[in-house]
């Protein structure tokens, strides 16, 4: 199936007509606990391995989107962006899934609480808003698991920001990827606390999608991804079932690190640790030595993300400055 043929299933006979003004939507930021790190599809983005993340309440992408006749225009963080750079083509292309005919021309006004490109996850939330705000300009009413699968379309992780709490993205079997889409999970773990730990704002050198592809393809240690995933899975499941936020946080930094250490020994080599990292990495574990809760998880880019409870933020926010803390339950 190719994106337009996989868009055009799902939405069935709905309209490719506003029903109102303007559609306006939010969708949460969400870090991967247990990360999505290859395709089975490249087009239509679907994963080797279900995932699972935690949504971050209240922080992620506000975006309106309207019709006008001619080229879509695009505003970022209220600048507009030049037709010709790479997020506005993104954008267009994921648009061209949805739109009537070629000169159906969108405007899109998005922000962002994350800095873009950051591997602070702005394309999954981004892309979840987009969906959500084309749904309701559209009057599509499309359920949660459609929504989920049409985000899926624009980024993969988009898949995950469709809902609040943890979410399991399954990887479904199907060729068509009408079976992988985000769930939600019903349990909670209302003391969590996530830190976001900025050690580099600047755009990221290699994109997600290219890095996952040459892991995929070239990387030794790619053949056990699969199945650390499978085994990580359970565990982070029966923690969170049994609210145990220590075998949580030990099983998401392990996570991260196998797919950092798979990244690193690709050919070449897909790094995208910075000595900051690193440096941060390490007093993450001189805390835990002296006994703080604290753990962190790295995705697609330098910036470390601290999983600690809610007492002891104080105390973490001394260690570590500088740190944004957020209540993913809030
Ligand atoms: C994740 N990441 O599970 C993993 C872990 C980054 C590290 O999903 O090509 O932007 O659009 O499907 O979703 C980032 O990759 O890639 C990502 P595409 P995406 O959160």
């Amino acid at each position: 199936l190719t994106r337009a043929e996989a868009a055009r299933a799902l939405l069935g006979g709905r309209g490719r007509v506003p029903v109102r003004e303007a559609g306006h939507a939010f969708a949460p930021v969400n870090i991967a606990l247990v990360k999505y790190w290859g395709k089975r599809d490249d087009a239509l983005n679907l994963p080797v391995t279900d995932s699972l993340s935690i949504a971050l309440a209240g922080i992620g992408t506000r975006t309106t989107v309207s019709r006008h006749e001619g080229p879509d225009r695009v505003t970022l963080n209220g600048e507009p962006l030049a037709a010709d750079t790479a997020f506005a083509q993104r954008l267009s292309r994921y648009l061209d899934l949805v739109r009537a005919h070629p000169r159906a021309g969108y405007q899109v006004d998005t922000r962002n609480d994350v800095p873009t490109g950051a591997g602070l996850a702005s394309s999954a939330s981004g892309f979840a808003a987009l969906t959500r705000a084309l749904d309701q300009l559209h009057g599509w009413n499309l359920a949660p698991s459609a929504l989920s699968i049409l985000a899926r379309l624009g980024s993969g992780s988009a898949a995950r920001s469709v809902a609040d709490g943890f979410v399991r993205w399954r990887a479904g079997t199907r060729d068509d990827g009408m079976d992988s889409y985000g769930e939600p999970l019903a349990a909670r773990l209302e003391d969590l606390r996530i830190g976001l730990l900025t050690v580099s704002a600047d755009e990221k050198a290699l994109g997600s999608t290219p890095a996952m592809a040459r892991t995929r393809a070239t990387s030794p240690l790619y053949a056990a991804w699969p199945g650390l995933v499978e085994s990580d899975l359970r565990q982070a499941d029966a923690a969170i079932a049994a609210g145990d936020f220590h075998a949580l946080g030990r099983v998401a930094e392990a996570n991260a690190l196998a797919m950092h250490a798979t990244c690193i020994a690709a050919r070449p080599a897909v790094l995208f640790l910075l000595p900051a990292s690193l440096a941060a990495m390490q007093a993450v574990w001189r805390l835990r030595a002296e006994g703080m809760p604290v753990y962190f998880t790295i995705d697609a880019g330098p910036n470390l993300k601290l999983l600690t409870l809610a007492q002891n933020v104080a105390a973490l926010g001394t260690a570590i400055p500088g740190l944004r803390i957020v209540a993913p339950f809030a």
